[in-house]
């Protein structure tokens, strides 16, 4: 195991986190010692376009997969129409790999309920929803419990902190199924319609809840609002980097020493990270890994210095995602990691559309004949040629991110394919799991 130098130490920028270790920080008063809804004070004193131009300023990323400027999407939210306005929190994280909402709404649910009510106050919304994933029962519960502590510290409610602001939080749990996490999806299942992603644009922001101008934004994005508010865009913009600030939570999972969450700033590299988390677990060498979750391009050893930053991972032919840093060994086969990431789209396929519910399918049989032994060179044209027919022709971004692993497998890691088909490799899978599901 190896001990983090001190200029590694230091890319640790513990702020989202900085409460998780304290054990009472999920109650409301441990969470008021800490700085809790101290932020929510300075803000309601506050114009909402000044908060919307703070967080412009802070360059605040969606934390959610795609990184689009949050500050820009509150703007989006036409003022003076007379309609409702609602916020609604993404907290339905799902993403193979991923695992940065669920113990942040555990450990620190506050955290996430006082960006709800600052970020509801800039975009003028008196109504919120956190729709959180079916089977995160505890965070839920936890969730439950602080947004009614706050109701009864006058944090929520009528006249919040006698402010004349009103806003009401409502905790909604989903049902468990993936592609309610795309936004569209969830605003669907949100209003008691089975979740199937909408034609976008129009975009949330003008057409929405009960069509309806909304902001959907993911926990980590929602939560970062309170720091930004006491410590201001300057302080923001001192992590991270040019186009991509601030700190960001990477899950870290696989063959390490120490998995679980680092918070660094953004730009942290995979060498970095391995080594604040002890390096890889004895006997074991990188292979190949996700910059973030199942979605996101495969990367190799030769990626461990690529800046864990939006550019930086683009720069290197992936998608820096929900930072869900899977890590796999030269003891991991990628062929059989990407066929069960394929199961995983398969079975969580809306089936709206043809090219996903499809070729998903179709891929997943094809990797079965491949690694019961009885795959063929054609198989991989049949792959690659899938893919092109997935990729930007699906309805949504669950049949785009299914063909990730599978093309950049085939890039990187080919040889991996050609000892099944060849005969190098022993099957993993026995004829009788060629078919079925
Ligand atoms: C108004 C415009 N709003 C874009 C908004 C849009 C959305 C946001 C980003 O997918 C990715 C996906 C997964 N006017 C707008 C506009 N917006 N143009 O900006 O939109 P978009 O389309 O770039 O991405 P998305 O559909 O939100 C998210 C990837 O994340 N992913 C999955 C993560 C899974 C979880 C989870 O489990 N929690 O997050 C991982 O990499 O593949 O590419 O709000 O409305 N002109
Ligand atoms: Fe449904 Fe897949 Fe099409 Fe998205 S891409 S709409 S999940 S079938």
């Amino acid at each position: 195991m190896t001990t983090p130098r001190p200029e590694t130490l230091a890319k640790l920028t513990p702020v989202l986190t900085k409460r998780w270790l304290s054990p009472d920080a999920w109650r409301i008063g441990t969470y008021e010692q800490l700085d809790g809804y101290a932020a929510l004070r300075k803000a309601l004193k506050a114009h909402p376009d000044d908060l919307i131009q703070l967080i412009k300023d802070s360059g605040l990323r969606g934390r959610g997969g795609a990184g689009f400027p949050t500050g820009l999407k509150w703007g989006f939210i036409p003022q003076g129409d007379g309609k409702p306005h609602y916020l609604v929190v993404n907290a339905d994280e799902g993403e193979p790999g991923t695992c940065k909402d669920l113990p942040l709404m555990t450990h620190d649910p506050h955290a996430l309920v006082e960006g709800v009510i600052i970020a509801s106050y800039a975009i003028r919304a008196s109504r919120a929803y956190i729709y959180i994933r079916g089977e995160a029962v505890h965070a839920a519960r936890r969730l439950r419990n602080a947004v009614q502590e706050a109701y009864d510290k006058g944090y929520l409610g009528r006249n919040i902190l006698r402010s004349g602001y009103d806003l009401e939080l409502v905790v909604h749990s989903g049902a468990g199924a993936y592609i309610c996490g795309e936004e569209t999806a969830l605003l669907d299942s949100l209003e008691g319609f089975r979740g199937q992603p909408r034609l976008r644009p129009p975009f949330p922001a003008t057409h929405g809840l009960y069509a309806s101008p909304t902001v959907v934004n993911n926990v980590g994005t929602i939560a970062s609002v309170p720091p930004i508010v006491l410590g201001g865009a300057d302080w923001w913009k001192t992590m991270g980097t040019e186009k991509s600030s601030g700190p960001m939570i990477y899950s870290l999972s696989g063959r390490i020493a120490n998995p679980g969450q680092y918070e660094c700033s953004m730009g942290v590299t995979l060498r970095e990270l391995l080594e604040l988390a002890g390096g890889m677990q004895p006997g074991h060498n990188l292979k190949f890994w996700t910059p973030g979750g199942s979605s996101t391009p495969l990367l190799a050893a030769e990626h461990l210095d690529v800046p864990l930053d939006f550019e930086g991972v683009a720069a290197a032919g992936s998608i820096l995602g929900t930072t869900a840093t899977q890590i796999f060994s030269d003891q991991d086969c990628p062929v059989y990691a990407t066929y069960r990431w394929l199961e995983f789209y398969h079975h969580e396929s809306c089936g709206k559309c043809t090219p996903c519910r499809e070729g998903n399918y179709w891929m997943v049989r094809v990797y079965r004949r491949i690694l019961a032994g009885q795959g063929t060179h054609e198989d991989l044209d049949t792959l690659l040629d899938t893919c092109d027919n997935i990729l930007g022709r699906s309805f949504c971004g669950l049949g785009d991110g299914a063909t990730s692993s599978v093309t950049s497998s085939l890039k990187y890691f080919k040889q991996d394919y050609l000892d099944y088909i060849e005969g190098r490799t022993a099957p993993k899978l026995s004829d009788k799991q060629l078919v079925g599901a």
